[in-house]
């Protein structure tokens, strides 16, 4: 991939795309394809075909997706699986079709059995339940991964898997039934500070360990993989450290400077009890995250407050 190679980022106004388009530009790839879904509806084929055949992108960074915490995927599984499967199949049908030279997909760590051995490697998927909260999502990513694999295989298209942890940074989510849980508490804990509220409402019982990436550095790990992988072995993307839910609460607690007690609502689901990566074969490659939770929380409040003003 050249700097000036014509490369699609799927889904560029979300989390992981708008952080992939700051680390693409900063390191000078200057033919950036970006089309708003009000532009091009990813679920209907015949425009993505129409895109792919009149723009012809050399290089797909398919990072688009319906997504969301425990809650959202609880709530919607089948806006969740419909519009996940439907994205997928069509961008990388589209993309093979146009003679894409290389195609980067990215699914989740919740694609992993619900008790997986920990830290989680690549060889265990499919090997057991997933955590039904999520197994619609993780459904649809497995696909998307089998579909990569199967054009590889029939049709030597050089399609890549790239398997995030949760992520967390500046572009997130911060509704708070909707988010993930590292937004949903930046903003619990800033709004109960504003309220001097005496106390803010966790969900779940805080035993329950994820492991965070800042998408700043998983945007890094994407373009080293374009780079760099071209084995149809999926590859997990994280920093293989985990804390409790309970510990997190009391570092983003710490950034916000709120002082008042921490509820934790065991009816609101935990969802998988421990989902941290085994990032050996990344690793290996020579790649490593940059980014400390404690730091990469702190500089996601501040684009948080930013957005307030
Ligand atoms: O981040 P989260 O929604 O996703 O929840 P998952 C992580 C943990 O935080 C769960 C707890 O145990 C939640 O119960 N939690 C506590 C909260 N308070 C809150 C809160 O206010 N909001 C949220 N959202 N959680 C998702 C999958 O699972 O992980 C997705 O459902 C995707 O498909 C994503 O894979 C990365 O880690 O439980």
């Amino acid at each position: 991939m050249k700097t000036d190679s014509p490369i699609y980022v799927a889904g560029h106004t979300g989390l992981v795309g708008s952080a992939l388009v700051r680390t693409l530009r900063s390191q000078g790839y200057t033919r950036l394809l970006l089309r708003e879904r009000k532009d091009l509806d990813l679920i209907d084929q015949s425009a993505v075909a129409g895109f792919f055949e009149k723009e012809r992108p050399e290089y797909v960074f398919l990072v688009a997706g319906r997504v969301g915490g425990i809650h959202a995927n609880d709530s919607y599984p089948a806006e969740f699986i419909y519009e996940n499967l439907m994205i997928e199949a069509t961008v990388i049908q589209a993309a093979w079709r146009a003679g894409v030279k290389k195609l980067l997909f990215t699914g989740s760590s919740c694609i992993y059995p619900k008790l997986a051995p920990q830290p989680i490697k690549e060889e265990c998927l499919l090997s057991g339940p997933l955590e039904p909260t999520n197994e619609w999502y993780a459904l649809a990513k497995i696909a998307g991964i089998k579909l990569a694999q199967a054009y590889r295989k029939q049709h030597g298209f050089n399609a890549i898997c790239a398997m995030p942890t949760n992520l967390y940074g500046p572009g997130d989510n911060f509704d708070l039934k909707t988010s993930h849980v590292l937004p949903a508490l930046i903003r619990k804990f800033h709004e109960a500070r504003l309220a001097a509220a005496p106390e803010a409402v966790v969900w779940g019982t805080g035993t329950p360990r994820r492991e965070f990436l800042h998408v700043n550095d998983l945007a890094d790990a994407l373009l080293f993989l374009m780079l760099r992988y071209d084995q149809s072995g999926i590859i997990n993307v994280g920093t293989g450290q985990d804390l409790t839910i309970r510990d997190l609460c009391e570092i983003v607690r710490e950034v916000v400077g709120y002082k008042g007690r921490i509820v934790f609502d065991s009816g609101m689901p935990d969802g998988t009890l421990r989902k941290v990566l085994d990032i050996s074969r990344i690793r290996s490659l020579g790649w490593r995250p940059k980014t400390s939770l404690k730091e990469g929380i702190e500089q996601t409040y501040r684009w948080y407050c930013s957005t307030l003003q």
